[in-house]
């Protein structure tokens, strides 16, 4: 059993959250499984029962648990929640809950940018643009259908690149050194056509999310442009905020 520190220097619930993400991940805690309360998670780790709220808590908010009034904590069953704090990738938001991402390249090709991508991207219409079509999946069901538009100098190495194997993220920036670090996006209800319908294997007019993301590396440079088709059924997207205090 994953032990909680009392002298590491990561705080007591966030290693509480990894203990937990370790049990998802591993199996031992399935969907549908009522989580120890409060008090048997503060007893069998040492810790206070505020510290495993705050864990629990922000598992809830991470949709990985969902609570039921009066009957306690459950492991989430099918919705993902990506969280519209900190910019992840489809791999990382999969992995995070314990399953297991997967691609299908639906197609990966060099196209020039129309009016509006071009405006997107910060580049002039007609420049060449690495464009990726793939659909997304965790353990083998498909979630989203996402179509990215790349521009970098020599963005079309990326014809080259396993890109069902290795995440687009990772690779942006561990191979071509321009991490993602900033984003902008757009969500918009709408219901899945003819084709997004037979892709993602859900029913023609089912309700989707329509994503717009805009990417950019670092000193503001914009690398991706991606529009991407969510089931509206299997994806949350979670999001805090506060009030800040108006500057004089
Ligand atoms: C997310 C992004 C997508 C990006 C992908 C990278 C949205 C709407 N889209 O799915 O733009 O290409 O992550 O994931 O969230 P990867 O690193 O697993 O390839």
């Amino acid at each position: 059993m994953r032990a909680i520190f009392r002298n590491s220097p990561l705080p007591r619930y966030y290693q509480l959250k990894e203990v937990m993400r370790e049990k998802i991940r591993s199996g031992e805690w399935k969907p549908g499984d009522l989580i120890p309360s409060e008090r048997e998670l503060g007893e069998q780790y040492g810790i206070s029962r505020m510290t495993a709220r705050q864990a629990i808590t922000e598992l809830v908010n991470e949709g990985l648990f969902y609570r039921e009034q009066g009957k306690g904590t459950f492991v989430s069953r099918h919705k993902i929640t990506q969280q519209l704090i900190r910019l992840t990738g489809f791999t990382e938001d999969i992995q995070a809950r314990g399953q297991r991402p997967s691609t299908k390249t639906l197609s990966a090709q060099m196209v020039l940018a129309d009016e509006a991508t071009a405006e997107r991207l910060h580049v002039k219409q007609g420049r060449q643009l690495f464009r990726l079509h793939r659909l997304r999946l965790a353990d083998d069901e498909p979630l989203a259908i996402e179509t990215s538009l790349i521009c970098f100098i020599g963005c079309e190495k990326l014809l080259e690149d396993d890109l069902e194997q290795n995440s687009l993220y990772q690779l942006l920036e561990t191979k071509y050194g321009l991490p993602p670090i900033e984003a902008e996006q757009e969500l918009e209800a709408g219901l899945a056509s003819n084709d997004e319908a037979q892709v993602l294997r859900i029913p023609v007019g089912s309700p989707v999310l329509f994503t717009r993301r805009t990417t950019y590396t670092e000193r503001n440079q914009p690398i991706e442009y991606a529009k991407s088709v969510y089931c509206g059924s299997k994806y949350t997207f979670y999001t805090r905020m506060n009030r800040e205090q108006l500057l004089p």
